[in-house]
């Protein structure tokens, strides 16, 4: 090896423990630090260099100077909104190109999550989902109410609410929908369409237990209707027990106002929850002693189970996830190394394990959870993988703090009847690579 310095190009050594490679990783944990690093390099430099990706090889040459450093950049206007580089126009949401709806109103736009690096999903980029299209609601003009079983109901202007003690908390938005094109066969190319009804959101907001103390709730109420003020006058019944535990009447996401698409003004946030009940344009939740059997409790939002049942109020988002990157229509370029990374999450806590296979589920090795880990949030899970060049068939198995493994299709379909139009797939995503290095979706084959 020479002693030259290469340029800018080179890959720089892995030196956290959790990112490297199981051979590296043994070594971090030696004491001698300074003898390790010179040994780690070495390391991970043969199995980077090896592969040539993401490095070329810089020559003597002296490094070309580019126009960008001959003449000034644009200014700073006085003021604007910042948006991507015109090179990242690619990076959009997207309508589904597999469910075509015809009447353009109950609809969803997906998250690009092959391009999401980290675990938050910047504003214009969260999938939408709504049923009556988005309301143009003026802040100053909107009241959130809070009535039925309280002591005292109480009427809200968005300035009243601002005022409260806030709380802003990371968590995942998954719509259960995410995934019923899916089930039986890979009708979805790429991972926005497979996954894309997923976000990861730092919310804020005010408690709802803020808010219902200070109505007082009487003793007789156990669920809370939750209302908006869009045309589908969305409506959901929740359990006081969780209403009182986590849900946020949430006015910021991302260090900002709501988007108008994701409930401006105002919106509940019910973590860990199918983003159904997370009613966005909030007007009114009501105490009540007995669920509401709303259209979205008993014609939609159920899932069908053997023997012709339909299961109600299945609202926890059960632990999930998959690869990101490589995902459905991707290609790799050449046998070598690749960092393969995906998101993991669960309604139920947080994420303990992620395991990947290369081989279709016959050998699974554990994955490096990136931090933070947090409860009912999207975790960032990296495994590194030397590509020989031959077919492989790629899986990542999420285990949530409660022990719960993420299934299969064919062990989600021992319980449940997979008919139709089924919420909740949260079972196994395979992607295959070809020999030519495409990676597309074999859901249901593999
Ligand atoms: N008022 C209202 N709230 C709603 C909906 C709606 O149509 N109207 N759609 C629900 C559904 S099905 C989902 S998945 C989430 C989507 O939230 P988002 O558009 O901010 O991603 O909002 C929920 N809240
Ligand atoms: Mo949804």
């Amino acid at each position: 090896m020479s002693d030259k310095i290469p340029v800018g190009t080179a890959p720089s050594p892995r030196r956290k423990k959790n990112v490297l490679p199981a051979e590296i990783d043994t070594q971090l944990q030696s004491r001698d630090r300074r003898r390790f690093l010179g040994r780690g390099m070495a390391t991970a430099g043969s199995l980077l260099a090896s592969s040539a990706v993401g490095a070329t090889a810089a020559t003597a040459a002296p490094l070309p100077v580019p126009a960008t450093n001959q003449s000034m950049g644009k200014p700073i206007p006085p003021n604007e909104y910042g948006t991507p580089s015109k090179f990242e126009k690619h990076v959009v949401r997207r309508r589904t190109d597999v469910l075509k709806n015809l009447q353009n109103w109950s609809d969803w736009s997906m998250t690009p999550l092959q391009y999401q690096p980290g675990i938050i999903t910047p504003n214009g980029l969260i999938f939408e989902r709504h049923h009556g299209g988005t309301p143009d609601i003026d802040p100053a003009k909107h009241r959130f109410v809070i009535h039925g079983l309280v002591k005292q109901p109480l009427t809200f202007t968005m300035d009243d609410l601002v005022r409260y003690p806030s709380v802003s908390r990371f968590h995942f938005h998954e719509c259960s929908g995410n995934g019923l094109t899916d089930w039986l066969k890979p009708a979805s190319k790429t991972v926005q369409q497979t996954h894309g009804l997923l976000s990861g959101v730092l919310w804020t907001g005010v408690p709802a237990s803020t808010l219902l103390e200070e109505a007082g709730i009487d003793p007789r109420g156990k669920w809370v209707l939750f209302e908006g003020a869009d045309g589908s006058a969305h409506t959901r019944s929740i359990p006081i027990e969780k209403v009182l535990d986590d849900v946020i009447i949430a006015y910021g996401m991302n260090g900002e106002r709501l988007r108008p698409e994701n409930g401006y003004p105002v919106r509940a946030v019910i973590p860990g929850w199918e983003g159904n009940v997370s009613v966005k344009w909030l007007r009114r939740i009501k105490v009540g002693e007995q669920p509401w059997h709303f259209r979205s409790e008993t014609a939609r939002y159920t899932d069908p189970m053997p023997e012709g049942k339909w299961r109600q109020f299945s609202m926890v988002m059960e632990c999930k996830s998959v690869i990101t990157s490589p995902s459905g229509g991707q290609q790799l370029n050449g046998p070598g190394f690749y960092e393969v990374t995906g998101l993991a999450w669960s309604g139920a806590g947080k994420i303990r394990a992620v395991d990947v296979s290369f081989d279709g589920g016959r050998n699974w090795r554990e994955a490096m959870l990136e931090e933070p880990i947090m409860d009912k949030c999207l975790t960032r899970f990296k495994i590194a993988w030397n590509w020989d060049g031959a077919p492989a068939v790629l899986m990542s198995r999420a285990v949530d703090s409660t022990g719960y493994v993420q299934p299969s299709v064919q062990e989600i379909r021992k319980v449940r009847a997979i008919v139709g139009f089924v919420q909740h797939h949260n079972a196994i995503q395979p992607w295959s690579v070809n020999a030519k290095g495409e990676v597309s979706n074999v859901i249901g084959q593999a």
